[in-house]
């Protein structure tokens, strides 16, 4: 009915058909919808692919780079629209509280994610049992550093994505340090410094990301995550102690939008709802920046280049 109703329009008007195909749907407002965009590679990179596809049909698209957690209070008032990446295990929390106070839970894309403590795999030989969280802590001496004294050093990630790793090595009583990094560029430094010298590492990382087809490793294998186990004190083997747990091992990647993203833009809605990565299309993102030095926009202009299929089933 709705394109019935257009070319009708259109003929009265005289007008190409050509310009009817790239211009956004009438009952959409024209402000600009707000993308967010992150500090990790993916993020970047597929934010822009949806922003450039939404252009593509005629909306206005404005980038708003934000902090992972704090994004979450900027969807639920409406100050951001869109966040294409939101993984369960840096962000389930803000996510659900998000959801609670407004902003729309948009549906989960295919990928299965993973965020939480990883190793090279040459470590399985220095550290017998690995990789079990325990076996971990028996070789800490071995990943100590100036820094952390006689304490294990962990690598881990940039304030804004979760911040229970420190609350984790507490928790699980490990004779463990927590030593931030304040952007990914430095997780990565340091991995391929050690790998070059085969020195022992362990540092944050998640999949899907460039790093599977770059480098062979494994995550630390902590007590299985539970809701209960972030909420509960008793769960789990330390009884006064939330945290005591690792990260989700099949967590969601889910999309979020703005409380007024519906009202404002139903159509573009509808498209959202349908975007869909799985997990290849995930780490290829990454690559495309991380391993061959793109920018995110020039990466995303490649992608939507190559897989006209994919976004075109979204936007239908
Ligand atoms: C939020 N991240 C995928 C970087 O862990």
């Amino acid at each position: 009915m709705k394109s019935a109703k257009f070319l009708a329009c259109a003929s009265v008007l005289g007008l190409s058909l050509a310009v009817g195909a790239s211009s956004s749907f009438a009952e959409d407002s024209k402000d600009p919808i707000k993308i967010i965009t992150n500090n990790w590679t993916s993020q970047l990179v597929l934010a822009n692919v949806v922003g450039q596809v939404l252009q593509s049909k005629g909306y206005n698209i404005e980038y708003k780079s934000s902090d992972t957690q704090l994004q979450y209070t900027a969807l639920a008032s409406g100050d951001m629209d869109f966040q294409v990446e939101g993984w369960e295990g840096s962000q389930g929390e803000s996510f659900a509280k998000a959801v609670a106070a407004g902003a729309l839970d948009l549906g989960a894309h295919d990928a299965v994610t993973r965020e939480d403590w990883w190793y090279p795999s040459y470590m399985n030989e220095m550290c017998p049992g690995l990789p079990d969280w325990k076996a971990l802590d028996a070789c800490a001496a071995k990943l100590a550093t100036a820094e952390t004294g006689t304490k294990g050093r962990f690598v881990g990630p940039p304030a804004d994505w979760g911040k229970h790793y420190s609350e984790r090595i507490t928790a699980l009583k490990m004779n463990f340090q927590e030593v931030p990094v304040g952007q990914a560029a430095t997780l990565w430094a340091e991995l391929q410094a050690a790998y070059d010298r085969k020195e022992p590492v362990v540092l944050f990382n998640w999949t899907p990301n460039f790093i599977e087809a770059k480098f062979e490793g494994q995550f630390v294998e902590f007590p299985e995550y539970s809701a209960e186990c972030y909420s509960d004190p008793k769960w789990g083997s330390n009884p006064d102690a939330i945290y005591d747990c690792g990260a989700p091992a099949k967590g969601y990647l889910k999309k979020i939008g703005s409380k007024q993203l519906m009202e404002k833009w139903p159509v573009a809605a509808e498209i959202l709802k349908k975007v869909n990565f799985t997990n290849p299309q995930i780490a290829a993102a990454a690559s495309m920046v991380d391993v061959d030095g793109m920018t995110p926009e020039d990466a995303a202009t490649k992608w939507v280049k190559e897989n006209e299929a994919t976004w075109k089933a979204w936007v239908q």
